[in-house]
């Protein structure tokens, strides 16, 4: 087998579906004849910095969080130009490599639900001025450049930001515990609870296009190169949002539904 002997590490940001994923590149690299070490939850900037520095192997990030979070720039590129770019930059700054996207983009969505949308008459984030909600996202967005420019394009001043679990936002504003979240697209609870989307007319956030990272060291290993280009382009949005689900409204572990989605890439 072409990863005989080899140990690869892999990491997984703290998510349902980077859970998934991180369990999904395991069986697929223990499949080849790896050993695979997976550290699973961390930030985005913990688990970029330690792919940097060839602690972890591999992982998978999405364009516009290295686009705004590592890169810091300002006007969204359009989505066929963005990885290009995004994988210029990695290589050159960082000597990372990207090694192909995965199929679907996982992008932030301000949400609310049908009671919120109707009562404050809500179908932009523009709507959204003035609104005296309170807004619930994951501990990293409200320190990212996202939000703040969201924030000073769509004029939120009057929005109380308030860090959750992303685990538990979808639930919180179902139930109106919370005005809004920023839900991610991929997730099955948006069609599930029947949230509405609020449609970002300007543009201000970026894409989100899945792909994987691999650190400097192990850039240079054609056969796990070889091994991974076999994911490149396999998940779609509509594959990725049912593996998700399977945890989220199923209750199904991350690894059952890993390797659910491994069965659909890999027919036995
Ligand atoms: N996202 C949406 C975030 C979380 C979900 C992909 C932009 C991220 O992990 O960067």
């Amino acid at each position: 087998l072409p990863l005989e002997g080899q140990t690869i590490t892999v990491a997984s940001k703290g998510f349902t579906e980077q859970y998934i994923l991180a369990d999904l590149l395991r069986r697929t690299l223990e499949a080849q004849g790896a050993r695979v070490r997976v550290r699973e939850g961390l930030g985005t900037t913990v688990a970029f910095d330690a792919l940097a520095a060839d602690s972890v192997d591999i992982y998978v990030d999405y364009t516009g969080t290295v686009w705004a979070s590592l890169m810091n720039e300002e006007e969204p590129a359009q989505r066929a130009d963005m990885y290009a770019q995004v994988s210029a930059w990695l290589l050159a700054e960082h000597g990372v490599l990207s090694a192909g996207k995965l199929g679907f983009e996982n992008a932030y969505a301000f949400a609310t639900s049908p009671e919120t949308a109707r009562t404050h008459d809500l179908e932009t984030i523009g709507d959204l001025s003035g609104a005296p909600l309170s807004i619930a996202s994951d501990p990293e967005f409200f320190g990212r450049p996202e939000w703040t420019r969201t924030r000073d394009a769509y004029g939120l001043e009057s929005l109380s930001p308030r860090s959750m679990d992303s685990a538990f936002m979808y639930d919180a504003v179902r139930r109106g515990e919370v005005g809004l979240i920023t839900a991610y697209t991929t997730d099955g609870r948006i069609d599930a609870f029947e949230l509405v989307l609020l449609e970002d007319t300007r543009s201000v956030l970026p894409p989100y296009d899945a792909f994987m990272l691999i650190g400097p060291e192990a850039r240079t290993n054609t056969a796990l190169l070889n091994v991974l280009g076999a994911l490149e382009g396999k998940i779609s949005t509509e594959l990725m949002r049912k593996a998700n689900s399977r945890v989220d409204l199923e209750r199904q572990s991350s690894a059952q539904a890993g390797a659910w989605l491994y069965e659909q890439i890999f027919p036995a």
